[in-house]
């Protein structure tokens, strides 16, 4: 043992590893309970639930002064495990047979001075044996249930066990050694615990080298292929340890009675090894790899959940977008406009009332008397077929409300096409968002929502907007034309009043001053003032429509200009945010991720030191 190995053995550095870990469990833990916007398969959510009871289990392993190695027997049946639990322990502890498959209960061999509560519960339920050997101390051999028996039951439970194991004695015979099932387990596990090998039932492995390649050395071979270089391999005859013990009545040591061993077999090797070699250091080392490696599978898991970096492609799917929401504000404004259309009668009507409002007096009731009777015995609401009727012609007003209509033709323009177009619209964006590259697992959803919104609604109140619009600027004109039209309401105003009073000034003049030349009015020359106020109101009359009446052709082309911009304004500002949104949101989840990821690698630097301070890279490969 070094310096640097005898300083290190002094700090209870895994002790102080126990809160980093429950640290670790606690954000892992926060994070898989957190709604996710990036969608996590069932097999990383089931990976991730995993680790997070791994290192629950760690962290409780390892919040000892001196923690326990647990040491699992791993192999097909018949290949001798059980025979070689009761050759360690002198006797008979677990059952050994030639029967198929034999051992049902896993055996767990441990000190006599561990509290069975301090064994991991998966332990806990198996048949303990308690025994008093010193160099056993720290360590629980676990004898399990074979692998690869018509029996799956076997199977489940050994597969219970494997998580708690710290090392796995890897046990092969003669004929068994790299079978499939065992082969494919040894190698999903070996990245996660340190693996020892043992090829028992020696004595048969040398009959069989007579007549081609020994077993040993293609093991060895098969596991050089695998990055194991120098691995720990036991060469054993476990029956003749037990034959021996029980006939010795000892507990499987060496003895100068003992029978003549096959050459090469090692059996006092590796108990020397369990008992010698794996001191509190190699403990704390191996502890501290399985640690390591479990980490190193966290951020191999969480890295398979990070979400990736949509920034980028969030840019180019926003620019891509513009095109076909262009598209679609001038498709929409062509069927909002058809729809509109038939009605522009209406809606100079409604105009003309507005304008009507301006003025006041004699033109104020001439205007309005005119209207009325241009539109009489016809209002909006029998017209327009779509609209709900009032409950009779007699009551139903002239005047009508814009805004009802409005939606009744974007009602009718959604029955038509535009809910069909909304639809179309979603599929086209996530077309465009595929072919820049946008996971549209996470984009669906939010497109989806957007295009069931109330679009109907929306385009009644933007038709309602723009057409006010139109009207305001048509009604309220800037430079010459305001100018113009501030006179003929002035004059509209004020012309008829004062154009009565001269004829009725005109009149009484007559009255009272006739001469020949002008004879006092006769009965018909009382009408001449009302005479002259009609010329007057009618001429100003014309001169309104001309200058102030709206007229549909006039508006229509300034109409659907700005209800085609109008509606990709909307369209852009309710669709084109998405992709940056749902970049954003998964850019906190990758934080998130990455912060988790830090914290692991942390603690793992921190482990990596500990690993370094004892040879134990025999029982890992590269
Ligand atoms: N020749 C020989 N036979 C052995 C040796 N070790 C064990 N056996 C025999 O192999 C048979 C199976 O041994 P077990 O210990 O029951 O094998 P296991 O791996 O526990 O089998 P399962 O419990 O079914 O998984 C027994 O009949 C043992 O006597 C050995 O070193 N040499
Ligand atoms: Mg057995």
């Amino acid at each position: 043992m070094n310096d640097a190995a005898m300083k290190t053995d002094t700090i209870p550095l895994l002790r102080t590893l126990s809160p980093a870990l429950r640290g670790l469990e606690r954000s892992l833990r926060n994070w898989l309970d957190a709604p996710h916007r990036y969608p996590l398969s069932t097999i990383n959510r089931a990976t991730l639930e995993g680790l997070a009871i791994d290192l629950h289990r760690q962290a409780e392993a390892l919040d000892v002064d001196r923690p326990l190695l647990v040491i699992l027997f791993m192999g097909g049946t018949g290949v001798g495990k059980s025979t070689l639990l009761n050759a360690l322990a002198g006797g008979a502890i677990a059952q050994a047979s030639f029967t198929r498959p034999t051992t049902r209960d896993p055996v767990v061999y441990y000190h006599e001075s561990v509290k069975p509560d301090r064994l991991d519960p998966a332990l806990r339920n198996c048949r303990l044996v308690p025994h008093d050997r010193p160099g056993l101390e720290q360590k629980i051999l676990v004898d399990t249930p074979d692998l690869d028996s018509n029996d799956l039951s076997n199977r489940d439970k050994l597969m219970r066990l494997l998580p708690v194991a710290d090392i796995v004695l890897y046990v092969g015979s003669q004929e068994k050694y790299h079978d499939r099932l065992g082969w494919e387990l040894f190698r999903q596990q070996r990245k996660r615990r340190a693996f020892a090998f043992i090829l028992n039932k020696w004595d048969r492995c040398l009959q069989q080298s007579d007549s081609g390649i020994r077993p040993d050395d293609d093991l060895l071979r098969d596991l050089q292929a695998e990055g194991f270089q120098t691995p720990l391999l036991f060469r054993t005859c476990a029956q003749l340890w037990v034959d021996r013990a029980s006939s010795n009545g000892e507990r499987g040591c060496i003895s100068a009675s003992m029978p003549e061993l096959p050459q090469g077999e090692q059996f006092a090797d590796l108990v020397q090894w369990l008992e010698m070699g794996l001191t509190r250091l190699e403990i704390e080392a191996i502890k501290a790899r399985g640690v390591s490696q479990l980490l190193h599978h966290m951020q191999q898991a969480l890295a398979a959940v990070r979400p990736p970096d949509l920034a980028g492609i969030a840019e180019r799917t926003r620019a891509a977008w513009i095109a076909p929401l262009t598209e679609e504000a001038a498709a929409t404004s062509d069927v909002l406009l058809n729809t509109l259309e038939p009605y522009q009668r209406e809606i100079e009507h409604h105009f003309a009332l507005e304008e009507q409002r301006r003025f006041h007096g004699i033109m104020g009731w001439y205007l309005h008397l005119f209207t009325r009777a241009r539109y009489v015995g016809s209002t909006l609401r029998e017209r327009i077929p779509f609209l709900p009727r009032g409950q009779g012609t007699a009551e139903a007003p002239v005047s009508w409300d814009l805004s009802t209509f409005i939606k009744a033709c974007s009602d009718v323009a959604g029955n038509r096409h535009l809910d069909a177009r909304g639809k179309a619209l979603a599929n086209k964006l996530l077309v465009e968002a595929d072919h820049q590259d946008f996971p549209l697992d996470v984009l669906t959803e939010p497109i989806e929502a957007r295009s069931a919104l109330d679009w109907r609604q929306r385009y009644a109140s933007i038709l309602n907007e723009v057409l006010q619009q139109v009207e305001r600027e048509w009604s309220r004109p800037a430079g010459l034309r305001r100018l113009t039209q501030a006179v003929v309401v002035w004059l509209g105003n004020w012309v008829p009043p004062v154009a009565l009073l001269a004829a009725l000034i005109v009149l009484l003049w007559r009255y009272f001053n006739p001469s020949a030349a002008n004879p006092a009015p006769s009965t018909a020359d009382v009408l001449l003032p009302f005479l002259v106020v009609l010329i007057v109101l009618v001429i100003l009359h014309l001169l309104i429509t001309l200058v102030l009446r709206l007229r549909w052709p006039a508006i229509r082309g300034e109409f659907r200009r700005r209800l085609e911009q109008r509606i990709l304004h909307e369209l852009e500002s309710i669709y084109a945010p998405v992709p940056g949104d749902v970049a954003q949101a998964l850019y906190a989840e990758r934080r998130l991720i990455e912060k988790i990821c830090a914290e692991t690698a942390e603690v793992a630097s921190w482990l990596h030191e500990r690993e370094q301070s004892a040879s134990i890279s025999g029982l890992y490969g590269y």
